[in-house]
């Protein structure tokens, strides 16, 4: 049976880049029909520092982006990662599974830690193993994410396959598949159209916030990096014009059309005209999301209640998996 799993981690912030990559995707998986696990990933937050005055608003955060995105918690299981005791456990066993040589390949830790990997949390470096263990615990199918998390999921699928070899247990964990064909599986930065967008970029002006308001999106999108041409024609090669590329895909994946019709309505035309459509586009997509999530902030008992839910739904699968692993591990079980 199809399950689809994804994560957002609780450090703060969302923006254009994780609701056009991650939420509007999970979201019309949720309306295909498939069932959907989808977890604030707090464990994997404090990778790097979080201030624990905020994590626990930071997680209610994510869970009112998931429900003002189109998640419905009657249909899907929306969850906080570390309620759910299996990850961490199932994370360690994993952690004894991976080979060093595998993780020091991973080019998110090499980014992350960048100049000061002596001082990066060994949490930081196991980051990915975490990750299997998350998308493994409930044997999930698909796992939707942007273009960047493609080599962990490759990871991830080395990792049940070693797993599976070693204990001698074929097919116990299926080796999911990544969904990386969304909306906008990678979203650039306004600032460079090489980078992606990231809410870890220090220049605010190179993302969409989802809290940004109408007056602040219609500044950041007046103010992106172009070029001195106009709007390309129908099949020009856009790879030495990637800012104007990133420009088109995030319309056609706000607006719904393929970046052809895109390209096709405004030929031709300065970035003076497109730039204003493309912002209102923006604003109208994103406000409702903002003002459904600040209605949920208000007052977080219905988030609260949706956190414990998903968490209990959570554990019903993913405890009875990682009870089995035990015993295939050889662990002592009463
Ligand atoms: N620019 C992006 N385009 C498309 N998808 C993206 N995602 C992130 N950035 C883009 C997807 O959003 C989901 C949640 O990601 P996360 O919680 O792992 O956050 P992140 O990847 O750490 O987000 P950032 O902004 O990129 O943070 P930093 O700057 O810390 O690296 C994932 O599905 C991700 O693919």
């Amino acid at each position: 049976p199809r399950r689809v799993l994804s994560g957002i981690q609780a450090s703060g912030a969302l923006h254009l880049g994780n609701y056009l990559g991650a939420l509007k995707r999970f979201t019309q998986l949720q309306d295909q029909g498939a069932p959907c696990f989808l977890f604030v990933a707090d464990l994997h937050a404090i990778t790097v520092w979080q201030d624990p005055a905020l994590l626990t608003a930071q997680t209610r955060e994510i869970a009112a982006a998931y429900l003002a995105s189109g998640l419905d918690p009657a249909k899907s299981v929306i969850f906080p990662q570390s309620a759910v005791r299996a990850h961490a456990e199932l994370a360690w066993v994993f952690n004894c599974v991976a080979r060093l040589g595998w993780l020091d390949r991973m080019t998110q830790f090499k980014e992350k830690s960048g100049k000061h990997k002596e001082r990066s949390s060994v949490g930081l470096y196991t980051y990915p193993v975490l990750q299997a263990a998350d998308i493994l615990l409930y044997k999930a199918t698909e796992v939707p994410t942007g273009e960047d998390q493609k080599q962990h999921l490759e990871l991830t699928r080395d990792i049940a396959a070693k797993f599976n070899n070693d204990f001698g247990v074929p097919d116990f964990f299926p080796l999911p598949e990544p969904l990386t064909q969304g909306p906008a599986p990678r979203v650039m930065s306004l600032r460079d159209g090489s980078a992606k967008m990231s809410k870890s970029d220090p220049s605010d002006q190179s993302r969409i916030n989802l809290t940004d308001d109408a007056d602040a999106i219609a500044g950041k999108i007046r103010k992106s990096k172009t070029d001195m041409g106009v709007m390309p024609e129908v099949g020009e090669a856009l790879d030495d014009r990637p800012e104007v590329r990133n420009l088109i895909s995030i319309y056609a994946a706000l607006s719904d059309q393929s970046k052809d019709a895109v390209t096709a309505e405004f030929a031709g035309q300065g970035f003076g005209a497109f730039k204003p459509r493309l912002a209102d586009l923006a604003v109208s997509a994103m406000a409702p999301i903002t003002a459904e999530m600040r209605r949920l902030m208000a007052d977080t008992a219905e988030i609260d209640r949706v956190l414990k839910d998903g968490a209990e739904r959570a554990a019903a699968i993913a405890d009875p998996v990682v009870d089995e692993v035990k015993t295939i591990v050889g662990f002592w079980r009463a």
